[in-house]
Parts: C-alpha cells; structure tokens; sequence
C-alpha cells in the first residue's frame, strides 16, 4: 500500500521562506522520491494530497476578493515550487464539504480543555482581541479531519504544527475506541533544519505571514533588491564570526537558510566563511536567496489562473470522490441514519 501524505497552506497571506522550507521544499522531495529510498520506508511509494485551506483561513476575517485570489496564488505556489499534479493531488479544502462534516462530529469527541492548551490558539487569540471566535478555538479539530479524511500516514508540516498533529493522533484513536478502527493514526514529518525559520528582525520567534513588519520574513514574490535590502537589514548576534550555535540564534538561523536552498550542510557553510565576516556572508546569502527565487518566480508568472483552476477542478472531483466514500462508513459508525 503506499503512503498516503496529506498537508495544507492557508491562503492567508504571501507564502514565504519559512513556508517554503518548513512545509512544500519536503513535499516536493516525499512527491518525487520512491519510498523505499526514503527513511519511513514502505515498498509501496507515496501517495500526496495537498489541500489549500481556505476554511481554515477565515478563521481571521478575510476580506472575500482577496480571499479568492489568494486560494488561487497558494495553489500556484505549489505549481511553481515543484508539485506536480501527475503525481499529487491539489484541491482547496472548501470544495470538498466533508471536510466540515467530519470536523463536527470530531468536535463532539474534543474535550475544551484539550483546545485551550493549544499554542497557536493561544498566540492568535492574544493578537487578535477583538475576534477571538468559535472557528478559532476548534481549529485543530478541522485541521484534524482533512488528516483523517484520507487516511493519511504521514503529515509534513513545520514544527509549529506539532501540537495540532498530535491533536489528529489523539482524535483519530479516541474515535476508533469509541466506534472501532475507523482511522489511521498519522505521523508528522518534519525536515530538521527547516522546521522553524524564524524571522529576520527577531530571531526568537518564528517568520510569520502574520508578522507586522515586512523586514520579518523573505516572500516568495519579494524582487532581488528587496532581498538584498532585508537580507541587508536582519538582525546579527554579537560577536563577529559565522558560528553555527544555539547561543547565536540571528547567524544560526541565516545558516540554515543558506544551507537548505544551497543543498549544503550548515556545518560546510560554517567552514567555508572562516575568518570571513557578517557582511559578506549576507551578500553571498542574499544572492543564494534570489538565485533561487528568480527561477521560481519566472514559473509563478508563466502559469495562467485558468491552467490553476482546471488543476483544482480535477483535485476537487477525486478528493470529493474519497471524501464521500471514507465520510458513508464514519456516518454508519456513530448511528447516522
Ligand atoms: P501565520 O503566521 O499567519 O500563522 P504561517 O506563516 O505560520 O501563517 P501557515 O499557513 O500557518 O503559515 O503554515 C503553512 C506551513 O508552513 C505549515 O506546515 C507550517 O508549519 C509551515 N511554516 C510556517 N512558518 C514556518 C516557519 N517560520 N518555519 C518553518 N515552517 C513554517
Ligand atoms: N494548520 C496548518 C494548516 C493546515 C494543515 C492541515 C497542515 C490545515 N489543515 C492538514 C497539515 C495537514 C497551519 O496553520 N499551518
């Protein structure tokens, strides 16, 4: 049996790197590499589904055209980063209404206090005062049954979303002990070096779309001068050398930026600007950035918005189609008549 992969994106803003590195670099390479070459092996291959999330998204109020468009620029996203849809399927999470259904009834099996510990919650409530709502507080629960609704293996996201996988794996086994083996319990997959980017301006906390200064994170569709400008500006640690250590978390984290687009290892980076200082490591860093942002953004601007929503029409009918087929047999489980 291959293994099914299953993730998301909120269209809730321009992608970034931290996006790109943290979560669909390690979708490209699961969609490309045969299982048995990778470390959770399975003879049988992959299997990848990735979703835009959009119900997810208005979570936090979102005004409704620019909601539309960028569902369409994440799915783009994904096209222009590598995902082929030969060999995965795309689709947004809205088009397929089960997802809501089985995000109900999975609600009625959380216990509040399981949501309130929830961090992400937590950090979004304490930003957004003034619409801390219902979808808000059981959005894991929803994150929860797009996992489940496809019998999902494997869940490749950034380390941030650790705690809401773990939320699905608790779901899905309190389900099946309540109704029998219904779901597969999922595993996250998390690529080391890339699980938490952090953002330019403040090394302790992570790059965030939601970020309020600009200067926070590199967006996917930044020009080469913005680049270098907030490549420029990012903040240092003290002292002067390239050091690769927990106690210098600026350098560290331009390090592991450097080493994942460069498809090197940060400790042959380290070596390699010995006795070289902060300047020229952020100039020769920013022209890594935009040698790989250049390409990306070529292929971003020459997919068509009609080429993108035949590919969502095609992911819709085979999403919809295992949605309904794994939602029958949840409905007769519980008692649904
Ligand atoms: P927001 O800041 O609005 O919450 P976000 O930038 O965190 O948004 P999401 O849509 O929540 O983006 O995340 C999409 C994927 O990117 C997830 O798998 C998440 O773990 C990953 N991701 C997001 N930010 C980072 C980061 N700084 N480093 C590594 N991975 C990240
Ligand atoms: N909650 C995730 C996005 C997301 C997701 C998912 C990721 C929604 N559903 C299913 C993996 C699998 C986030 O905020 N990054």
């Amino acid at each position: 049996m291959p293994k099914r992969i299953f993730s998301g994106i909120q269209p809730s803003g321009v992608l970034h790197l931290g996006n790109y590195l943290g979560a669909i670099k390690s979708w490209v390479a699961l969609q490309e590499k045969p299982a048995r070459n990778a470390s959770h092996s399975d003879a049988g291959g992959y299997d990848p589904i990735f979703c835009v999330v959009d119900l997810h998204a208005i979570t936090v109020h979102q005004k409704p055209d620019e909601l539309r468009q960028k569902t369409l620029e994440v799915a783009k996203t994904y096209l222009a980063a590598g995902i082929d849809p030969e060999k995965s399927l795309i689709f947004v999470q809205s088009h397929v209404p089960e997802h809501a259904e089985l995000a109900w009834i999975l609600n009625t099996i959380t216990k509040i206090p399981e949501l309130e510990r929830m961090i992400q919650f937590k950090d979004k409530s304490s930003k957004n005062r003034q619409n801390i709502n219902a979808g808000l507080f059981s959005y894991p629960v929803l994150m929860a049954a797009d996992i489940l609704l496809y019998d999902t293996n494997l869940v490749p996201v950034g380390e941030d979303q650790l705690q809401h996988v773990e939320m699905a794996r608790t779901l899905a086994r309190r389900f099946n002990s309540l109704f029998r083996e219904t779901f597969v319990v999922p595993e996250p997959f998390i690529v080391k070096e890339g699980m938490r980017i952090m953002g330019l301006d403040d090394p302790k906390k992570k790059m965030s779309k939601s970020a309020l200064s600009e200067y926070n994170y590199i967006s996917l569709t930044d020009t080469p001068e913005k680049i270098r400008e907030k490549i420029k500006k990012s903040v240092t640690d003290s002292g002067k050398e390239i050091k690769y250590s927990a106690d210098k978390p600026a350098i560290k984290n331009l390090i592991n930026i450097y080493a994942l687009l460069d498809n090197a290892k940060p400790k042959e980076i380290v070596e390699s600007y010995q006795g070289k200082g902060y300047a020229e490591f952020k100039k020769d860093l920013a022209e890594v950035v935009v040698g790989f942002l250049e390409p990306f953004q070529e292929k971003y601007n020459n997919i068509e918005d009609r080429e993108v929503l035949r590919i969502l029409e095609e992911g819709r009918e085979k999403a919809k189609k295992m949605a309904e087929e794994k939602m029958e047999k949840i409905r007769e489980k519980i008692g649904l008549l």
